[in-house]
């Protein structure tokens, strides 16, 4: 934007604040007189953000006659949600925006579980705050709470209400409270906003249902098949082992209508065309902000904006809907900050990370070219992306993980796998027939998800232990590949802990949590295969953590090391990462550097030992080095040799 666009823009900026403020002022009077320096602290932030919001507004609104209207009506809402905002937020308000930086230190480590699977209801995670500190938590995802649909409800992501916690699970008082407890504990809050679709029982859809016009308009509904065929030739299936294209029938008002419904069809996509949706969601936004969330993980970002004769994926409205989100966090929430998730092709997963559209990310291709390097026992297609994708913005960060509650896609470039001779399509093949266990010596014990007999697309679910070796180890095998198992388990989980970015764990995954396929006899689950990574916990197998000669123990062991190796070292803050190239494909290699200090780690994802080149070992001056972790060290003539599948950190 050229200067002159920029004071043009301050000045639109001034004239319409100039005309909503004394309306909204006028509404607020009450309160104003109450807390005069909560309104000046409003009115600081909203005029050193409005600019932007009113562009990034107004760049996809611009066509509404009654833009003005719906302006008017965000400023007023995002005032409300100030004047509700607990003064402990608001203090944290102000400390974050001395300290912006604060999610990139090496002392984060995030967690992720189910209230009810892990705990049982809110009392029940707020019972196992002591666990989350002694793991080292600084960070905690609960899964979505929030109250849904009856029966299937896609793990918490049909939505009926952003305001009111599942019934089982607890209230939303009892949430906020607990938010308050993790923060004594030196934890955040990381909750969902679901805000690509609602379910078909959340009371916008009850209206539209009921064929309420203005409610009609929050979603994308159809008359007839006309339109959605047309749009169905451009979309992606996600899930069509459920239904096939994008859309779903519904009866409206007695007729036959046609909703789209990227997702399940009773997950209804939010219409962002209609600024009325983009304000209401703004207000769940601040809500849930208000209640002590300190990250919210924009679920399907990609999808929230559709345009005909598209993919409808990762448009450019959607990155400036995101943008004008974070712009109403920064006037009525400076503390909350967005984690994007998009599983999509690596190009368009980095263009949702900054500090105007979402600060973190999850890491999904990563996470893919881990579970890649351990099946083909070759780090060239993971060397080659932390070399060429993993830098990011200063000050954002990257979610490193290596598996979620959802299945793993296989979402690496084409382009990228071509340049290492690899065909993309037939790698993706063998990567599905690998982690289903059905290829020759495959370790792995996964579960197809959404397998598309069309495209021969599918995605893979287990948990990391499963998927990693140790079920077939310890059902069909013996000591050895267990410990080979138990290797795997630490060997991904110790990249994820020094490459960079906040590492998280799905919870149960540092004692060797197996699948769990009782789902298959639930039948609101049983056609979702991702609910066999989602187990229920067991505390018995927890109590074993301690016991160094039980398995738990071993590898609760491992992580409880890595964690303490990552907390210890400012080197594994934010800062550069340089991939080291040891002519050994069995070999990742990288070198961390941060404020003068480095670290050098090796990882062999080989079953067999592998030496690292003498030349590497001068040229990067291990041996001035201390070894930090690992089972060897740098012989006298300079020889290092990796035992199988182990991770060696020098520092
Ligand atoms: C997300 O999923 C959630 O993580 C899933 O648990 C939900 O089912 C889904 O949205 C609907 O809310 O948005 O960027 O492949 O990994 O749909 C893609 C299935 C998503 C999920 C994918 C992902």
């Amino acid at each position: 934007m050229t200067m002159i666009e920029t004071r043009q823009l301050e000045t639109e900026a001034r004239r319409s604040l100039a005309r909503i403020l004394p309306r909204v002022e006028q509404t607020l009077r009450r309160s104003i007189a109450k807390e005069p320096q909560v309104w000046d602290q409003f009115t600081t932030r909203l005029n050193r953000n409005f600019p932007t919001l009113l562009a990034l507004y107004a760049d996809v609104y611009s066509d509404r006659y009654d833009l003005f209207h719906h302006l008017e009506d965000l400023v007023a809402s995002m005032a409300r949600s100030w004047f509700s905002r607990p003064q402990d937020l608001r203090e944290l308000d102000n400390a974050r925006e001395q300290d912006p930086h604060w999610f990139q230190s090496n002392h984060m480590l995030g967690g992720v579980c189910y209230v009810d699977l892990f705990a049982n209801d809110l009392d029940g995670i707020r019972k196992k705050i002591p666990y989350f500190k002694e793991l080292g938590l600084t960070y905690i995802h609960l899964m979505p709470l929030f109250k849904a649909r009856e029966g299937e409800n896609d793990g918490g992501y049909a939505v009926n209400s952003y305001r009111e916690v599942h019934p089982p699970l607890g209230t939303m008082k009892e949430l906020s409270s607990l938010a308050r407890e993790f923060r004594k504990a030196g934890i955040s809050l990381v909750l969902d906003l679901v805000f690509n679709h609602t379910s078909d029982e959340h009371i916008w859809a009850e209206r539209a249902k009921a064929g309420d016009e203005e409610y009609m308009d929050f979603y994308r509904i159809f008359p007839d098949r006309e339109l959605p065929s047309r749009y169905e030739q451009n979309l992606r299936e996600i899930f069509p082992e459920e239904h096939a294209g994008a859309f779903s029938p519904f009866i409206i008002n007695g007729k036959e209508h046609w909703v789209w419904t990227t997702f399940h069809s009773y997950q209804w996509d939010l219409n962002y065309a209609n600024p009325a949706v983009f304000n209401r969601m703004a207000e769940e936004m601040l809500f849930l902000a208000n209640q002590g969330v300190e990250v919210l993980r924009l679920d399907a970002v990609a999808f929230i904006w559709k345009q005909l004769g598209t993919n409808c994926e990762n448009l450019p409205q959607a990155h400036t809907l995101i943008k004008a989100f974070n712009a109403v966090a920064r006037i009525a929430s400076p503390a909350l900050i967005f984690k994007s998730e998009a599983i999509v092709h690596p190009d368009e997963v980095v263009r949702y990370i900054s500090l105007e559209e979402c600060q973190v990310s999850y890491n999904p291709l990563l996470m893919a070219l881990l579970w890649n390097s351990l099946a083909t026992r070759k780090t060239r297609l993971l060397s080659q992306a932390l070399a060429t994708r993993f830098k990011i913005q200063v000050g954002t960060a990257w979610v490193n993980y290596v598996r979620v509650h959802d299945d793993i896609g296989w979402t690496f470039s084409d382009e990228d796998a071509t340049a290492l001779g690899v065909n993309g399509y037939d790698h993706r093949r063998f990567l599905n027939e690998f982690y289903r266990g059905r290829f020759p010596g495959s370790f792995a014990r996964g579960l197809p998800f959404q397998e598309n007999p069309v495209t021969g697309d599918c995605r893979i679910s287990g948990t990391c232990a499963s998927l990693a070796g140790l079920e077939k180890a310890l059902h069909e095998e013996g000591e050895k590949e267990v410990e080979l198992a138990i290797r795997r388990i630490l060997l991904i989980h110790g990249i994820v802990l020094t490459v960079g970015g906040i590492p998280l764990i799905y919870l149960g995954d540092e004692i060797g949590t197996l699948n769990d396929y009782s789902y298959r006899d639930d039948p609101a689950r049983e056609r979702d295969s991702r609910w066999v990574h989602r187990p229920r916990t067991d505390w018995e197998k927890y109590k074993k953590r301690k016991n160094l000669h039980s398995l738990e123990g071993h590898i609760f062991h491992g992580f409880r090391s890595m964690i303490e190796l990552r907390k210890a070292q400012a080197v594994f803050s934010d800062g550069e990462l340089e991939t080291i190239p040891t002519g050994n494909d069995h070999i990742l290699a990288f070198m961390r550097t941060h404020a003068g200090k480095r670290a050098v780690v090796f990882a062999n994802f080989s079953e067999v030992p592998q030496t690292v080149p003498r030349r590497i070992i001068e040229q990067y001056s291990i041996t001035s080095l201390k070894k930090l972790h690992g089972r060897n060290h740098v012989s006298p003539k300079n020889i290092l040799v990796l035992e199988p599948l182990d991770f060696l950190v020098f520092g």
